[in-house]
């Protein structure tokens, strides 16, 4: 099963036409915007004035929506803090401030990381439990850098499992990039320092390297991952510039405490939230980037290979509350 690149080409400039970022954004995000954006409205219609009730129900909506315990508090708590000094009287207003509030929390200034030297290729390093969604991010966002002109390699540094190197390949074929890979239970690293070489001499402008989220073996994954990262550095000193961490929405609240290991264990650059139209969690957005500060760098919104979306606070805000 391999598919023609003109087709995929055709997928991303045919997807869904006439319809523009911010509509296709509501489609994929439609399960989050009826609980967050159905239930605030209902909440508001027809009330007069902001009551105690009507925080607490306020409350408990945002909650139910995986914005998280400590974000909510602090929602509610600056809410409370303008209602008491009279600057927030209308319930109507209350929406806007609401949504500003959550715009600040959603605009995340970038970690500092390095770049790549002129003529070396960008190197990204994906990471994720398994089932995130790892290799499909990898397809996707090849092909956004293939349609942007860029030469790009996958390396398939998942090598526990056949059907992942083969998946890669799938998607290699796919999109039109190069793949490095060796046989099933090669070293990942020895994989990625041969695929760094390859990528120096063939003049790839970016590569992209799928790694395990689980390990078969009584390996450490932290430790397995940390070992990948120095082996990109010994064959390119400043690699990998960019570390992804692959997080599933679905998983609300735990997707926090995820983040939090791996960054600990590998400094993040970037998070990327897939199957974020299959829940109504999407606030987890909101979560995540108030309490990580690591700016989202793409959200999924399907399974589409158009639907790996660059992640916009405003764009975000104005698709779950517009
Ligand atoms: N609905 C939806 N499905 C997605 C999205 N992103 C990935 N998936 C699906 O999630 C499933 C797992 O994706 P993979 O890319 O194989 O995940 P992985 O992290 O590489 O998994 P392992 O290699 O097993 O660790 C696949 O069926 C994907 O199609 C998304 O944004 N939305
Ligand atoms: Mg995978």
């Amino acid at each position: 099963m391999f598919f023609k690149k003109k087709d995929t080409e055709k997928d991303i400039k045919n997807a869904d036409p006439g319809t523009n970022l911010v509509q296709r954004l509501q489609q994929g995000l439609a399960m989050t915007r009826s609980t967050l954006t159905g239930r605030l409205d209902r909440l508001f219609f027809g009330k007069k004035e902001i009551t105690d009730d009507l925080l607490e129900e306020l409350e408990e909506i945002l909650f139910t929506s995986d914005i998280g315990v400590a974000t909510t508090q602090e929602l509610i708590d600056s809410v409370q803090k303008k209602v008491e000094r009279k600057e927030l009287k209308d319930p109507e207003k209350l929406k806007f401030a609401l949504r500003d509030h959550i715009l600040s929390f959603l605009e995340v200034q970038a970690v500092s990381h390095l770049s790549p030297e002129p003529g070396e290729p960008l190197v990204i390093m994906v990471i994720g439990v398994n089932g995130v969604g790892k290799t499909t991010t990898i397809g996707k966002a090849a092909q956004r850098y293939i349609l942007q002109g860029k030469k790009v390699m996958l390396v398939a540094a998942d090598t526990f499992r056949a059907a992942a190197v083969e998946q890669l390949g799938i998607w290699g074929e796919r999109v039109g990039a190069d793949v490095v890979k060796q046989k099933t239970g090669a070293d990942p690293s020895a994989v990625v320092f041969d695929g760094l070489a390859a990528a120096i001499s063939r003049e790839i402008d970016v590569v992209l390297i799928d790694t395990a989220g689980r390990l078969h073996t009584k390996i450490n994954l932290m430790e397995e991952l940390a070992k990948i990262h120095r082996v990109a550095g010994r064959k390119l000193p400043g690699a990998p510039h960019e570390v992804w961490l692959i997080l599933d929405a679905t998983t609300g609240q735990n997707a926090i405490s995820q983040a939090e290991t791996f960054n600990n264990a590998l400094g993040l650059t970037h998070i990327v939230l897939t199957k974020l139209d299959g829940t109504a969690k999407g606030g987890i957005v909101v979560g995540i980037s108030r309490q990580l500060k690591i700016p989202i760098k793409y959200i999924g919104i399907g399974e589409k290979i158009d639907d790996l979306r660059p992640f916009n606070a405003r764009d975000f805000v104005q698709a779950i509350f517009d």
